[in-house]
């Protein structure tokens, strides 16, 4: 297909040192045609596809190291651990956190929020004591808090956005107080693409004595994230949406909190000893880690992040940036169509509406183009409420997309626009 030429200021294949041909081949999903279209994929952010690495990593385990870890001095069993340990140090160096103790695995984002609103907040909250989080979050960066807040007695409040979909720092700051216990933000909003100050918000909340809690399900896909350089507590993302298996993700902590906290689950391997009177736990990770773990997640996971350090994660950000840039401009050009959030500072996801076209609508018209996007409210209704919306449309990028299938979309929607006349 022919490029045509961007009159964006940031031209993408100048931009970009990333081969995105050669990454394109390491992802065997990408040749997969939906009807007689080739795939354009514009989900990522609810999950990115497995590059043949992460997919091999996977594999060999099961074929070569199977076997429970933590537990048996047997060969295989003694490999497992090996493995599943390794993929621990790689991961805390990838996000560079003081110690890979701090790694906790656990299935994702949404596993990570809860531990920390149950061991943390059950053990630290009392009645009056505030959650400071914003409208913009995910339903897993609320629901955990609310039912942590009713089980203590403790407050949720909320820090508004403004109508450009951006935090409203005076606000926020306004809403910290020594009740303040916890600020809980997502690093990159699901639904808008909005970047947040992580170094306001954690300047602010240290000011006013409370925690921070990341939720890095959209960051880490997109961006470098140095744990010591953000200096919040508390850290959660998602393998799927970082090019690693399901069903495993990380959450980091300072170790002098996780020391301090109690067990989420209980059963094997997080135990020193146990009678039937008392048991005594390990240290962390492993006293968050009850049970037979995803041990081929882990494993999986270690092998994504070897993948972006391969791909180099400033390069990435600056592929996606130009990407993400091009389509926001080609998009404005669509009749009828608006963009929801003008964040200046914006991280692979842009929503739109299309008047007079119900965002399900735009979803299944596309899909019989082969453009894969997501619609609806993102489980993020608070922010749809705050908007005015019900639902909205969103593309979102990953490493792998071309300024090709942002052409591709934009004419899917113009179909779509001339289907609804
Ligand atoms: N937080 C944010 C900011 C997210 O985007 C998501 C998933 C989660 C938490 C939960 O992650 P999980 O892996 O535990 O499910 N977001 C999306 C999405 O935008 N579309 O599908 C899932």
């Amino acid at each position: 297909m022919a490029q045509p030429e961007s009159t964006s200021t940031r031209d993408t294949r100048a931009a970009s040192p990333l081969d995105v041909t050669a990454i394109r081949r390491e992802f065997p999903i990408l040749d997969v045609r939906i009807g007689n279209k080739p795939l354009i994929y514009l989900d990522n952010a609810a999950t990115t596809h497995k590059p043949q690495a992460v997919i091999d990593a996977v594999q060999r385990f099961y074929m070569l190291q199977n076997a429970n870890i933590h537990r048996g001095v047997h060969y295989l069993s003694q490999q497992a651990t090996d493995a599943y340990e390794q993929a621990r140090i790689r991961i805390g160096q990838f996000f560079n956190a003081p110690s890979s103790d701090e790694i906790i695995f656990v299935r994702g984002t949404t596993e990570g929020i809860n531990l920390v609103a149950h061991s943390w907040g059950s053990k630290n909250l009392r009645e009056g004591d505030e959650i400071l989080i914003t409208e913009m979050e995910h339903h897993a960066n609320i629901v955990p808090w609310q039912l942590v807040a009713e089980r203590t007695g403790a407050v949720l409040r909320v820090a508004p956005i403004t109508d450009d979909g951006e935090l409203d720092l005076d606000a926020f700051r306004a809403r910290l107080s020594d009740k303040t216990r916890l600020v809980a933000v997502a690093h990159v909003s699901n639904a808008l693409g909005t970047v947040n100050p992580v170094r306001e918000i954690v300047a602010a909340a240290r000011a006013a004595g409370a925690l921070v809690l990341l939720d890095g399900a959209q960051s880490a896909p997109h961006m470098p994230v140095d744990l010591q350089k953000l200096d919040c507590d508390f850290f959660v993302c998602s393998g799927h949406k970082m090019y690693g298996p399901t069903g495993i993700g990380i959450l980091w902590g300072r170790m002098e909190l996780l020391e301090a906290m109690p067990p989420y689950e209980g059963g094997g391997d997080m135990i020193e000893w146990v009678t039937f009177e008392k048991t005594t736990f390990k240290a962390p990770p492993t006293r968050f880690e009850a049970g037979t773990p995803h041990i081929a997640g882990a494993i999986g996971l270690g092998a994504a992040v070897d993948f972006l350090e391969r791909v180099g994660r400033p390069a990435l950000a600056a592929h996606e940036e130009a990407i993400t840039a091009y389509a926001v401009e080609q998009l404005g050009r669509v009749e009828g169509l608006s963009i929801v959030g003008r964040p200046r500072h914006r991280a692979g996801a842009i929503s739109f509406v299309l008047e007079g076209v119900h965002p399900h609508d735009i979803g299944t018209i596309l899909d019989s183009e082969g453009v894969a996007i997501r619609a609806g409210h993102h489980c993020a209704q608070p922010l749809m409420r705050r908007l005015g919306l019900n639902a909205t449309a969103r593309a979102s990028f990953g490493l792998y997309n071309k300024r090709e299938e942002v052409d591709a979309l934009v004419a899917a929607l113009d179909k779509v626009r001339a289907m609804f006349g």
